[in-house]
């Protein structure tokens, strides 16, 4: 592996090593010849899905999506295995990218970013690390995804237990051995979902701790052949062109038809194809199901009724059945076997919504109706979403301004990407973007061409300093709330508006009007040189250092 450079001054750094971040890499250092350091805390590349390696860590995008559409040879001559792509494969694929981009030889691994302050008077980021070293770079890129900031919640005597405990985002690379253990899980979201039929299948006993019963649909997956993949490889330019400008990132049908314009019949018909065929893309095709409740109950009240069919203890299926909000309010879900692994003798749900976790004790857990001996907890408990990875880093932009304090009412970014106060700072996937609503590869595209863009074009005009109006951040920080509070998705506590985290202001920071519009305005703001940004000059800013030296 080539050396690192051992400069402490760059044209940019770049914090984080997942699709954003690589990416991003790549462009400013192969596409524009920039100086780039880029910090990962991880011990490789991947973000996501190098942290996240725990049984049964699986895409729920189609896998001839979740990869990156801007190299045309790499899109050939990746062959993925299956419909959905395994975490293992991806981490595979991540790597490849690195390796066949030579993009090692700019990352800095192991290497958490604990500050980053902006130097006025030299208009210049300083960068500071958890290990102590400093480096200054002109920009700085943060790619450090929505769902990166870990939360595993203090319940009482929670290091008191005597087995052993894993978080499923921080699952060890080696695996664990769950063969004849007595294990228990806390958490039905994703992870939980994804990881309770794996873990069933390995442990003496699984016992699922769950609060919130969540709506999730079938996988399907299954291994395809080469023959599929390569039919997809001769169509790929029209199927990237079409999911760019779709609302969701991939090449689905989608209409203005609404769900209720079908009669009963129909609807039924329709459900139960999408439900053989799997996956999300028949919910996709009608947006009224995130909109309108009438529509939103008619999908929502389908899949409990196949909740129902799944599970054969009728007492078990009424503790599954979603019923405090609508489908998709919460992240929806897709899963392989999930509600029928509650019909193995040995797995157990427990009901902790009414009978709370207590106490966490040497033995195991304790609820407010029992106790459970365990050997193993395993916490799928989510993260400290899109606001909670900005604020592990102390980021002080002009006059000392805190990011943290500045977004202590909720997240204010322009275009979701740059903050005003936070002079030559972007933020990949950012909170105002599509980020989570989206195909997660093609937006991270989309931010890196944008992004780098914005940097050539400052380049060729000599100029330094590029900074998001406040008023500008204002309009279109409204303009993302008042999109979100016609959605379903302000009537549910999840993690999208922040209900997981305590204190946390309730406030869903993504762009819901579709990453077609959202690519449309980001292209229209740079067509009109950057509306709603100060793009400031040398002269000035070389003015304003001999001011400052002066003052000094
Ligand atoms: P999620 O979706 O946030 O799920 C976390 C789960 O953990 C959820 O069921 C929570 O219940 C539960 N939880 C969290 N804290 C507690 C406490 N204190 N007690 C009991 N249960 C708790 O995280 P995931 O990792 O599964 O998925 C995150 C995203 O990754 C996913 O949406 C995809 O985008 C990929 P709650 O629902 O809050 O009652």
């Amino acid at each position: 592996m080539a050396a690192i450079a051992k400069s402490t001054e760059f044209d940019a750094v770049v914090i984080g090593a997942g699709f954003t971040g690589l990416y991003m890499l790549r462009r400013l250092r192969d596409v524009l010849g920039l100086s780039v350091r880029l910090y990962e805390a991880g011990g490789g590349v991947g973000g996501t899905w190098y942290w996240n390696p725990y049984p049964g860590a699986r895409c729920d995008t189609d896998s001839y999506m979740y990869n990156y559409s801007f190299d045309k040879d790499l899109l050939q001559e990746w062959q993925w295995s299956g419909r959905y792509p395994e975490q293992p494969e991806i981490l595979r694929y991540l790597n490849h990218v690195a390796d066949r981009f030579d993009l090692r030889r700019n990352i800095q691994f192991d290497t958490r970013v604990a500050a980053a302050r902006f130097l006025e008077g030299k208009s210049r980021w300083e960068i500071e690390t958890e290990r102590g070293e400093k480096v200054v770079a002109q920009f700085l890129i943060t790619a450090i995804g929505a769902l990166s900031a870990g939360q595993v919640p203090a319940i009482k005597g929670r290091d008191s237990f005597a087995g052993e405990s894993y978080y499923t985002n921080a699952w060890p690379h080696g695996g664990v051995d769950l063969v004849g253990k007595r294990v228990g899980v806390i958490g039905t979201g994703s992870s939980g979902v994804q990881s309770i039929p794996v873990m069933a299948a390995q442990a003496r006993h699984l016992y699922v701790f769950q609060r919130t019963p969540n709506f999730s649909i079938p996988a399907r997956h299954q291994v395809m052949d080469r023959e599929f993949f390569q039919d997809i490889k001769t169509r790929y330019d029209a199927i990237w062109e079409k999911s760019r400008w779709s609302p969701s990132g991939y090449p689905f049908e989608s209409s203005d038809r609404s769900l209720l314009e079908l009669s009963a019949e129909e609807r039924r018909e329709y459900l139960e194809r999408g439900w053989a065929r799997g996956g999300f893309e028949f919910v996709y095709a009608f947006q009224d199901i995130f909109l309108d409740r009438r529509a939103n109950d008619i999908v929502s009240e389908f899949i409990r009724s196949k909740i129902r069919e799944a599970v054969k203890d009728p007492e078990t299926a009424e503790k599954l059945v979603p019923t405090d909000h609508p489908f998709a309010s919460k992240r929806p879900l897709i899963d392989t076997n999930y509600f029928e692994t509650y019909n193995r003798d040995n797995v157990t749900l427990v009901d902790i919504r009414h009978f709370p976790i207590q106490e966490i004790t040497p033995k195991g857990i304790r609820t407010a109706d029992s106790e459970y001996e365990l050997d193993i907890i395993v916490f799928a408990t989510g993260f400290d979403a899109i606001t909670g990875p900005f604020n592990r880093i102390d980021i002080r932009g002009r006059g000392g301004l805190s990011l943290k304090e500045k977004w202590a009412e909720g997240p204010k970014a322009y275009l979701g990407l740059a903050s005003a106060g936070f002079p030559n700072l972007f933020m990949m996937t950012g909170p105002g973007s599509p980020s989570v609503l989206h195909s997660y590869p093609l937006c991270s595209e989309q931010h890196a061409e944008w992004i780098s863009a914005v940097i050539e074009h400052m380049r060729e005009r000599g100029v330094s300093v590029i900074e998001a109006e406040a008023a500008a951040e204002a309009e279109w920080v409204t303009h993302v709330n008042e999109l979100a509070e016609q959605t379903l998705f302000m009537l549910a506590d999840s993690w999208y508006v922040g209900a997981n985290i305590p204190g946390k202001p309730r406030v869903f920071p993504v762009y819901v009007g579709g990453g077609g519009a959202y690519r449309a305005k980001c292209d229209e703001v740079a067509a009109m040189g950057y509306i709603g940004f100060t793009i400031g000059d040398r002269a000035a800013d070389l003015q304003k250092l001999k001011h400052d030296h002066q003052m000094a």
